[in-house]
Order: C-alpha cells, then sequence, then structure tokens
C-alpha cells in the first residue's frame, strides 16, 4: 500500500487507507501525553513540557526518588492536583466510543492520569503505572490514593516508605501489562498511535510490532514523529478533532460525544 505524507484531515487521506480504516474490526491504540494535552496536562517533551522545567534524573528515576523522595512525592502531589482538575476531552471519548462500539478494541496507554478511564474505557493497558495508586518500597504492597496525598513522604503500615506505583527510567515495566499490549499490537488489522512522541521505549516499539504484523498504522499528533517514517498516514492537529473525525470516517456515529 502507498504511503500517504502527512495530513491534516481525514478526508484527505489516500482512497485505500479510508477503505482499511472503515474495514478495521481489531483496533489497538496506543496513547501518550498528547492526548490528555487539551485537558490541560502537560506533556513532557518540547518547548512547553515537563522535562523543559523538571529533571527528569531527580523527579523519574528510582536513584532521584532514593536521594530525595519528599521532592519527588511533592512533584507527583501537583500533578495529582492538576489531574484531579481536568476532565476528559474529546480525544478520551472518542476512545471510549472504540471501546464500547468496536469487535476488538485495546486500549494502551503510557499515561498514569487515569483519564481514559474516567473518560469510560474499562480495558485499559497502563505500561507506565497509575499516580492514583502507590506501593510499599518494601514488600511492593499496593495501595489506592482517593485525592492527592497529604503526608509527604507517605509510610506503609509496615513503617516503610511508599512510592508512586508508576515506571521511572530504568525500572521494568509491568511484565503482564507488557505482554498484552505486544500481543494486541501483533494481532490488530489498525493501530492507531495518538499523542505520543514514541521515544520512550518500550511502549515505542508496539507501532513497529503492529506494522512488520500487516496492520495499517495511523497517527495522530500535533507534530511529525519517528513513527511518521514508516506509518500508513500520519494526521497533523489535534488529537481531540481528530479521532472524533477519524471515527465518523470509520463508519460510526458519535453516540456519547457532544
Ligand atoms: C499532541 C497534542 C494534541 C501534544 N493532540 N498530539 C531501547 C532503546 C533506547 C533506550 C531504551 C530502550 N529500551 C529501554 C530504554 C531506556 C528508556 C528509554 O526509552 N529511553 C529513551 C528516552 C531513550 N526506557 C526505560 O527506561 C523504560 N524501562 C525499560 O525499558 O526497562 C528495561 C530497560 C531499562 C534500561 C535499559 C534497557 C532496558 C521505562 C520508561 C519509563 C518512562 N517513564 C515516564 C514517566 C512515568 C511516570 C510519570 O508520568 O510520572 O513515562 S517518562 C515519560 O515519557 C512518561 C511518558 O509515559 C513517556 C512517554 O512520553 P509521551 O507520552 O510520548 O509524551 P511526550 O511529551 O514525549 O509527547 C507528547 C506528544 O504529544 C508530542 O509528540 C506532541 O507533539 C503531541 N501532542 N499535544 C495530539 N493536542
Amino acid at each position: 500500500m502507498s504511503r500517504s505524507g502527512p495530513v491534516t484531515a481525514p478526508s484527505a487521506l489516500p482512497g485505500e487507507v479510508i477503505r482499511r480504516l472503515r474495514e478495521a474490526e481489531t483496533v489497538c491504540a496506543l496513547t501518550g501525553a498528547g492526548v490528555s494535552a487539551e485537558s490541560g496536562i502537560p506533556t513532557f517533551r518540547g518547548s512547553e513540557g515537563i522535562w523543559a522545567k523538571y529533571d527528569f534524573r531527580r523527579l523519574a528515576t528510582p536513584e532521584g526518588f532514593m536521594s530525595d523522595p519528599c521532592l519527588v512525592w511533592e512533584w507527583y502531589q501537583l500533578r495529582q492536583v492538576e489531574i484531579a482538575k481536568a476532565a476528559p476531552n474529546r480525544a478520551h471519548l472518542a476512545l471510549a466510543e472504540m471501546e464500547a462500539s468496536l469487535p476488538s478494541f485495546t486500549l494502551v496507554t503510557q499515561n498514569i492520569d487515569g483519564m481514559h478511564r474516567r473518560a469510560g474505557n474499562s480495558r485499559v493497558v497502563e505500561l507506565h503505572g497509575n499516580i492514583w495508586r502507590m506501593r510499599c518500597t518494601r514488600d511492593g504492597t499496593v495501595s489506592d490514593i482517593d485525592g492527592p496525598v497529604r503526608d509527604i513522604p507517605p509510610f506503609c503500615a509496615c513503617g516503610s516508605l511508599m512510592r508512586p506505583d508508576v515506571v521511572w527510567f530504568g525500572e521494568q515495566l509491568p511484565r503482564a501489562e507488557v505482554e498484552r499490549s505486544s500481543e494486541a499490537a501483533a494481532s490488530c488489522d489498525l493501530m492507531l498511535v495518538v499523542g505520543t512522541s514514541a521515544v520512550v521505549y518500550p511502549a515505542a516499539a508496539l507501532p513497529i510490532i503492529a506494522k512488520n504484523s500487516g496492520a495499517l498504522v495511523v497517527e495522530v499528533n500535533a507534530e511529525p514523529t519517528d513513527v511518521s517514517t514508516y506509518s500508513d498516514a500520519t494526521l497533523i492537529g489535534p488529537a481531540g478533532t481528530l479521532l472524533p473525525e477519524i471515527w465518523r470516517m470509520m463508519g460510526y456515529p458519535e453516540r456519547f460525544m457532544k
């Protein structure tokens, strides 16, 4: 199939891409921070991103946490406050409609913000954990957090330090989630890659697995990424506009989106 250069509207996609979008039954979506950007939650990279203001070595590595757990918890508390105030946007809602309507749909996210569940997705593969959980540094016991943490740093009932239940650089991703996402990537007929710079591995390998397994790979991003070099189509623009448009193009009415 001939690849399309970046376009800004689904209607500008080549006919064959549109046909395969309409025929897709087994769909996998990989999302990143860009899917939550229109909800007011900052992304990581770029001039406005988190890493332009904060040092990832101090905040998103196990070494950073062990050297200053209070600093790391203060940063997560700040983000919890920000996320608690945010509402799901039309990109989240379109992905929730996909889960409700398609014969087979797997949502894989790198985001820890829990926004996909709030939008209505119930089967979410969270590769990098969840900001609303914490874990005991001694025995790994996980507990839910029902709002921004109050005591910093939090301690487990056993007296040990708790850490956010997220995946930092240099740490292994949860094995079951890696397996589920790899299987979904290898068996889908359409992979949507939404709002991720696709530079962080192993998540960034999922669209490559999908492509090598014969899936149609369609990227939605505010700007081109490495995925654009091999995707069948790249749509440039806000996910909150483009995903509902793709969903209509796939032949589905927007039932919940108003
Ligand atoms: C919009 C938009 C709008 C904006 N609409 N779009 C192989 C090769 C090279 C390196 C490695 C490798 N394998 C492993 C590594 C090391 C490392 C890695 O990948 N490093 C690279 C950066 C070089 N990976 C790891 O360490 C991982 N662990 C691992 O692999 O273990 C085994 C191992 C370890 C060491 C060596 C070898 C093997 C763990 C990675 C954990 C990532 N953790 C973080 C923090 C999580 C917790 C938290 O959030 O607090 O995860 S870092 C951060 O990046 C976060 C994100 O999930 C992740 C991805 O970012 P994402 O989502 O793509 O966001 P951005 O900001 O980068 O992009 C946003 C995009 O949206 C942009 O493109 C915008 O244009 C777009 N956009 N508005 C549409 N409205």
